[in-house]
């Protein structure tokens, strides 16, 4: 596997998110946002979202990995890597605290200048997310999060800001974290980190998250035109979760099935990318008498302002298959459709293992989409073990990112698929966003903190770190090199 040459100026990196990372959740007038509000869980089972910070709880973004006041160590690790590209995202709730305010923060906005300054300094690319799950808990309790018109103004705002203030500093913009995460709308995790709100009793929860959608597709677009206003050189994208979804059998009913799955999880990125809703989806509305505030102002700006290229994250594949008592209309619904792939491996969290998936996903996105794809996030959570010697042997890692490298290149080198960048989740250990755990670790830093917040916060060099650092140095061409005393193997 050395032949494979990727193009100069590959966007190597690594990624994180701010509530992911950050910690310092009331300093410098930071307000809280919905990760503050979210409680640890354990493997299998959901965080839970309390009114506001209760005494007695324990809220692991408070302090996560305190990169707020790290960072300089931190990227200097990220650079003997050898990252090109960092994406993280610039927390809503430093900027404009509460919201719905006039002015932004000025102590939040010099924070992320300090940030991408420690990052140019070593010649790394911030790539910046506007809203990773991490919308101002007071947009939550004030208008319902994007259930009010109204969070489109608030967004607008923060993104014209951010824009603004980072003309020269920042080039490569995403504007919402897997928007499409929330197809799961009956998980309250995904409507309330993608749009800032619960389902009340007696609800019809699709209607809800797909008006809620809208407004944000909207956003979205309006984000994308404010960005090229300030700077024409600017490369705003979208960013979805990539998890295919593949027919359990030959059966045509299961294949229809499969494809009004994919239909469903991707009509996000349908109307980023093409500035127009399908008319599956169109029809389905009135099928359904889902009766949606979809104005004919909306729809203009969906065609002007759609996006340059697509971010998406890569972790899993899913399968599914038609019921028995399925309906003319074919609908799908994530939280019972799914069944278990045969075929594929699952991680300690039960995801579905599958590195061809990859470049299934790049291809289908590459007929589909004819634009430039960057991919913003692959990794796998697993348990490490940080040794008397402070190394970690993550072999395991080391395996699931080679095998997924081996895909993507293939899809450019043999499928001629255009790859902007590879930022692999994640470029330190994080505190998960579906658990709140610490010990479902992504990173090739390892940083020294418990699930219970217990710990020093050190950072120590995975074996991972090493490896990843060869790959890059050889842009893509080494992926076998091996590192440490390694093989102990878990996957
Ligand atoms: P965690 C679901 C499916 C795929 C990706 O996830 C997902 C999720 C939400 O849990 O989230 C992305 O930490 C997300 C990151 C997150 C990462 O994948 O739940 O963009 O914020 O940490 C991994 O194991």
């Amino acid at each position: 596997m050395t032949s494979r040459t990727l193009p100069a100026g590959f966007l190597w990196g690594g990624a994180v998110a701010a509530h992911q990372v950050e910690g310092a959740y009331n300093v410098d007038g930071k307000g809280l946002s919905v990760a503050d509000v979210m409680t640890a869980a354990g493997t299998h089972d959901e965080r839970k979202i309390t009114q506001g910070v209760q005494p007695g709880e324990f809220y692991p973004n408070h302090e996560a990995v305190d990169f707020y006041h790290r960072y300089p160590e931190d990227v200097k690790l990220f650079a003997e890597m050898g990252f090109k590209s960092f994406r993280t995202s610039i927390a809503w709730s430093r900027i404009f605290p509460q919201g719905d305010e006039l002015e932004p923060n000025e102590a939040g906005l010099a924070f992320y200048d300090r940030l991408f300054d420690e990052c140019h300094k070593y010649g790394i690319e911030p790539v910046v997310t506007l809203s990773h799950f991490e919308m101002p808990y007071h947009l939550v309790t004030a208008y319902g999060g994007f259930r009010s018109r109204k969070t489109i103004t608030f967004f607008t705002r923060f993104a014209r800001a951010v824009f603004t203030r980072y003309r020269d500093k920042v080039k490569y913009w995403l504007t919402f974290n897997e928007i499409n995460n929330q197809t799961n709308y009956d998980r309250e995790f995904t409507l309330f980190t993608n749009s800032g709100f619960q389902v009340k009793p007696g609800e019809n929860a699709e209607a809800v998250m797909y008006q809620a959608a809208h407004y944000e597709v909207v956003a979205s677009a309006l984000a994308v035109q404010i960005a090229h206003s300030i700077n024409p050189d600017f490369q705003v994208g979208a960013m979805v979760a990539f998890t295919p979804v593949y027919p359990a059998t030959d059966n045509p009913r299961d294949v229809f099935k499969a494809q009004r799955a994919m239909q469903s999880r991707f009509w996000f990125s349908d109307v980023q990318v093409e500035g127009q809703y399908p008319s599956w989806l169109t029809h389905y509305f009135q099928a359904k008498k889902y009766d949606l505030d979809i104005t004919p102002a909306d729809l203009a700006n969906l065609k002007k302002g759609t996006v340059e290229y697509l971010g998406f994250s890569y972790y899993m594949s899913f399968a599914t298959q038609a019921n028995d008592h399925e309906d003319d209309q074919f609908s799908y619904n994530e939280s019972q459709d799914l069944v278990t792939n045969q075929f594929v491996p699952q991680s300690d969290w039960g995801w579905q293992v599958d590195p061809e998936g990859l470049r299934y996903a790049l291809n289908w996105m590459n007929d589909r989409y004819h634009l430039p794809l960057f991919v913003v996030e692959n990794g796998i959570g697993a348990i490490d073990h940080l040794t008397a010697d402070h190394e970690v042997h993550d072999q395991y890692r080391i395996d699931y990112l080679r095998e997924h490298i081996e895909q993507m290149e293939l899809a450019m080198t043999e499928d001629g698929v255009e790859v902007m960048g590879y930022t692999p989740w994640s470029a330190i250990d994080i505190v998960s966003a579906s658990t709140g755990q610490l010990s479902k670790r992504y990173g090739f830093i390892y940083v020294d903190r418990n699930d219970d917040g217990s710990g020093s916060l050190a950072r120590y060099r995975k074996d991972s770190f090493y490896w990843y650092q060869h790959v890059i140095a050889t842009n893509g061409a080494e992926l076998n090199q091996t590192v440490g005393e390694k093989d102990e193997s878990k996957s």
